[in-house]
């Protein structure tokens, strides 16, 4: 199935040309069209945004990720386009778009994702936002990008009190005493991905304990952004933002087999 980077796309960008074959950068008939939004151009350009150009020795020095997760920069997991100097390729293939898009940075754009569940009932619950795109609604992690000398977890404990939760003193505890895993660090199929401009991200996995959970009080302050949080049954969620949909079947994954364990663990009747 086609990705969303080449399906879908946010309202000002302009139509997507066809892929082919997403993979195959050198297909003669692909035309891509050309886009970086005019708010991320001229001396109006917000600080975190690149200028148009970013020389080549900047950008192999750039944060990157391989394809097994790893941190690593640019220079060990970019494929440069030498047809058009200073760009390197989505590593998710053809979007039929060229430039940033609404993207800020050349390459990879930096974001980090918050997964935070709990469980009631031996039934696992997701806490999740409405994301407001033009592209509906769509359910999403408490997420957002990185910024410049920022690191990781200060991103996701500002972005779940911007987009989730009221800041407490149950949010240091989720995050020192809750943390399960990360379980995704890497490329995002993002509707906004261009073929020179992409999202990655690292997201993580919180499992609140039945203190902290009932200690988190929902709000969200990004009203702009986020339409409202709430808690989920986590397996009756179908539809999500980008590729979050993958992150939490992976966590779904890990209730079931914590659940198992535990089953395994208890003393038969029999
Ligand atoms: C997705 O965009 C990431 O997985 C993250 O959820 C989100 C970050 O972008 P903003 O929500 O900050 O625009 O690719």
């Amino acid at each position: 199935m086609s990705l969303k980077q080449t399906r879908l796309a946010p309202k000002d960008y302009p139509r997507r040309a066809e892929v082919g074959n997403a993979y195959d950068w050198t297909d003669p008939e692909y035309r891509p069209v050309e886009y970086t939004c005019q708010s991320l151009l001229g001396i109006t350009k917000p600080a975190w945004a690149d200028e148009v150009h970013v020389g080549f020795l900047e950008m192999l020095q750039r944060p990157s990720v391989s394809r097994s997760g790893e941190l690593v920069n640019m220079a060990a997991s970019g494929v440069y386009d030498f047809r058009r100097g200073g760009r390197f390729l989505n590593p998710g293939g053809k979007t039929g778009i060229v430039g940033r898009g609404g993207l800020g940075k050349w390459g990879c754009n930096w974001a980090a994702d918050v997964i935070v569940t709990k469980e009631e009932d031996g039934e696992l619950f997701v806490l999740l936002c409405k994301k407001v795109t033009s592209d509906g609604d769509p359910l999403c992690f408490p997420a957002g990008m990185v910024e410049a000398g920022e690191e990781v977890p200060a991103t996701m404990r500002r972005e779940l009190c911007e987009e989730a939760v009221i800041e407490s003193s149950a949010v240091d505890r989720l995050f020192n005493e809750c943390k399960v895993a990360t379980v995704y660090r890497g490329f995002v199929d993002d509707y906004r991905n261009t073929d020179h401009a992409w999202m990655v991200t690292q997201a993580t996995h919180f499992h609140a304990s039945p203190e902290v959970a009932s200690a988190l009080h929902l709000g969200v302050k990004d009203k702009i952004e986020i339409q409202g949080s709430a808690w989920y049954k986590a397996t009756e969620v179908e539809e999500m933002y980008a590729s979050h949909k993958d992150w939490l079947n992976k966590v779904i994954a890990w209730h079931e087999a914590r659940a198992h364990r535990a089953g395994e663990k208890r003393p038969r009747d029999d």
